[in-house]
């Protein structure tokens, strides 16, 4: 089959909880039940985990401001502090014994669902929460052959606020919280302090019901005999992402100016219950379908596999079985935890997302800058949601004043003779670690090289939009402040221009401590990147006047981005000789081959440094945690290597995907989730090298299929039908006008219908010129 069947995971089970012992005992994490099988829902201000049970069905709230600094536990398990659960919506039905129970998640209309029979009824609830609404709604209702049953919907609504005590990992930490349930006439109040940055926050509980009564008695909601309710909740805290929170030392006075959420939170809690269920159900699917519906992906499925609960997919998959239907699963499930996670206004995602169960997240649930949350952002461009972007640029916004004072210190203490005494005269910078709260220096286990890798975030987003307004304004201005930084922090050394203080991310040496060194692979490329960049930037712009461009143009032939070793290998070090001299053969990070990806300095035009991206790749091994075979799944995709790149993909759905298809690492990340739609986007279709590259890395087991909507370079949106491994038909639409480059075996013989021009550049390459908004189909 060749169309995009409906996509949803479900499941004959709810999640177990925490408190299932056993459960919880017998797996790695102590919130196996929540990490495993809650299904997500989110507008990326908050985000709701349903575990869909019948007694005391549980949903988990989390908000990603309210927040611990990072604290330094011994493993994940103990949590590094950071971003710290809500709290819990328990509804309790007493139907404890039922029977054809289903639940799921449909990523078509991004709702999640919960039916089953109790004494005769069928009962269903439907789960939303909707963005344009800032709202979590549940709608129950109950029906008995196939009728609504009046009266047939009592339940009762327990919120619970965890873990209020006055410490998060140790006693006197200061990084406790306050918390209370309070009871109104027509609505529950959770409300309480994270106390370290003084978080105030509030969430509320309001149900409508028809028929029957609400009412609302210690700390709990009950609902009886109604024809049919809705549960709304929504929440929020007094932050604020301004620059002043990040830049404010003293963490009590970092919110200190803004008021209590209070009356924001009943604003949207009442707004919600005016509207409506039925309005902010079908707003909030206009507004989900509007990014969801943009990519249609459709490889050789089985119609057979929609019959089966994703957790048995999963299972057969991992047994050695193919299944089409979870391939195109897992893609479009990432792209919508990325809607879910990552809406303008909002937040941008954290390692988690916007779903954490956690009272101290692993690595903090933050904003983790040596790889991670930079592969958040790889799909959003390829995979039609550059949206979803604007919320880490939101950030960057908020950070910015930070990292010019981070970067300006930084090149002062460490390299005080290309210092500047002028004002942001040192450029901008980040380092590893980063939250809503705060910003840390570069340096540590990973090199200056972190900050470009950054910042071709923002190049990436004008590349895929063709935005030359955003370049002008935001997209150029931190481009070249992340050069001018980078510039200073390179010497003259062998003729070269070497980072002095370098470090290939989370390398080790021999004994044991992060390797230091000159100039690593991932230092120089990323330098390079974004040094090319900002120069690209400056042309498109026409700007010329700015001296720091000549520094760059004398720069960059004297990096020395890439070496090659004595196997053959892209060093990752420039005193390695042999593959794996130096650090962990097989670690996860390969730092060295950013210029494969997300960089694009190792490409097909450098035959030599694609064939050592390939040896490199090769002996680090394709086994690795979540992310890390995400990233190796990119990699794989850019050498052109479709088969390879497949068994990656392969064996991230086997050995790094829960049965709710989130990515683990282990623990669950969602930067794998990203990553791998990046990769999947990849393998489609490609257009870093100056061209489209349609089926760029396609693998023999996807011989027939069809794509619409991935984006290249310029904006084009490009969809392609296949058989055989071979184009049957090309679409490319021009969002944003300009000239598209297409090389494909025998294009120029092809049938072109389009409004623009057409130039016929050599038999397997041609060049359209469009207008914006102009199309082209292109028949073999
Ligand atoms: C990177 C990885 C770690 C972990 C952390 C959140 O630094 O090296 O393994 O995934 O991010």
């Amino acid at each position: 089959m060749t169309c995009q069947p409906k996509m949803r995971l479900f499941y004959t089970m709810p999640a177990p909880t925490v408190n299932d012992g056993d459960f919880a005992r017998q797996n790695d994490s102590p919130l196996a039940g929540w990490e495993k099988w809650s299904l997500p829902l989110g507008n990326s201000y908050m985000g709701a985990s349903v575990f869909g049970r019948t007694g005391i069905e549980r949903i988990q709230i989390t908000e990603n401001s309210l927040s611990n600094p990072f604290l330094r536990g011994s493993h994940w398990r103990d949590g590094n502090g950071g971003v710290r659960t809500f709290g819990d919506l328990y509804i309790e039905t007493g139907h404890e014994e039922v029977s054809d129970y289903l639940r799921g998640l449909s990523l078509d209309t991004a709702s999640a669902y919960v039916k089953y029979t109790w004494n005769g009824m069928v009962f269903h609830r439907e789960y939303i929460v909707s963005y344009p609404d800032r709202v979590l709604a549940v709608r129950f209702t109950a029906e008995r052959d196939g009728a609504p049953v009046s009266h047939g919907v009592s339940f009762c609504v327990r919120p619970e606020i965890p873990f209020v005590r006055d410490y998060c990992i140790k006693e006197g930490d200061g990084c406790g919280r306050t918390g209370e349930i309070l009871t109104q006439a027509d609505r529950l109040i959770l409300r309480g302090v994270s106390l370290y940055y003084q978080i105030q926050y509030e969430g509320q509980v309001r149900i409508e019901a028809k028929g029957g009564s609400v009412t609302y008695a210690d700390g709990r909601a009950i609902v009886s005999e109604a024809d049919e309710a809705v549960l709304y909740f929504t929440c929020g805290t007094n932050y604020r992402m301004e620059p002043r929170v990040l830049e404010e030392d003293d963490p009590k006075k970092k919110l200190a100016p803004y008021p209590a959420p209070h009356e924001a939170v009943s604003g949207w809690l009442d707004a919600a219950a005016a509207k409506g269920y039925e309005k902010i159900r079908a707003d909030h699917e206009a507004d989900y379908r509007s990014l969801y519906d943009r990519v249609k992906l459709s490889i050789d499925w089985d119609e057979a596999d929609l019959a089966l609960t994703t957790d048995m997919l999963l299972e057969t998959y991992k047994g050695g079985g193919r299944s089409g239907y979870l391939e195109m699963l897992y893609y479009q499930f990432g792209r919508y935890l990325l809607i879910a996670s990552s809406r303008p206004g909002a937040y941008p995602a954290t390692l988690q997302g916007t779903w954490t169960a956690y009272d101290s997240s692993p690595w903090g649930c933050d904003y983790h800058h040596n790889i991670n949350v930079q592969m958040n952002y790889w799909p959003s461009g390829i995979a039609n949601l550059s949206e979803c972007f604007l919320p880490y640029l939101e950030y960057a916004k908020a950070y910015l004043p930070s990292a010019y004072a981070i970067a300006d210190a930084y090149v002062h203490e460490n390299y005080p003779e290309n210092a500047s005494d002028c004002p942001r005269g040192n450029g901008w910078t980040i380092g590893t670690g980063a939250t809503l709260y705060f910003i840390t220096t570069v340096g540590g286990h990973s090199g200056p090289g972190t900050g470009g890798f950054t910042s071709l975030l923002f190049w990436d987003y004008y590349e895929f939009t063709g935005d030359t307004e955003y370049l002008r304004t935001v997209g150029y201005p931190i481009l070249r402040d992340m050069s001018r930084f980078l510039s200073k922090v390179v010497v003259p050394m062998d003729g070269k221009l070497l980072v002095r203080l370098s470090a290939s991310p989370e390398q080790q040496g021999p004994d044991g401590r992060y390797y230091e060194t000159v100039g690593c692979a991932f230092d120089q490329q990323m330098i390079y990147e974004n040094h090319k960049r900002t120069l690209e930037a400056a042309e498109i712009l026409g700007i010329t006047d700015d001296p720091l461009l000549d520094v760059l143009r004398e720069q960059l032939p004297l990096l020395d981005p890439v070496q090659i070793g004595l196997d053959g290998q892209v060093k990752e070090f420039r005193e390695e000789g042999h593959y794996g001299e130096i650090g962990e053969y097989e670690h996860r990070h390969i730092s060295h081959l950013v210029g494969l990806y997300p960089g694009t300095l190792i490409n097909k035009n450098t035959p030599e440094w694609l064939e050592g991206a390939k040896i490199s790749l090769t002996k680090r091994s394709d086994r690795s945690t979540g992310w890390a075979a995400a990233h190796r799944l990119c990699a794989w995709a850019r050498t052109g290597d479709g088969n390879h790149a497949y068994a990656l993909y392969r064996s991230m759905l086997e050995r790094n995907t829960l049965p709710n298809l989130w990515d683990t690492h282990p623990p669950f990340q969602i930067d794998g989730n990203f990553g791998a739609v990046a990769g999947i986007s990849e393998m489609l279709l490609q257009s870093q090298a100056g061209f489209l590259d349609f089926l760029a890395a396609l693998p023999d087991v996807w011989a027939d299929g069809s794509f619409d909507g991935l984006v290249a370079r310029g904006n084009f949106v490009c969809g392609c039908d296949w058989r055989n491994k071979k184009p049957v038909e090309l679409r490319v639409f021009s969002r944003a006008g300009g000239r598209a480059r297409i090389r494909c075996a025998g294009i120029a013989a092809a049938g072109i219908e389009t409004a623009g021009t057409v130039r016929r550049l050599g038999p397997d390459e041609i060049e359209l010129s469009m207008e914006k908004g102009a199309a082209a189909v292109i028949r073999f």
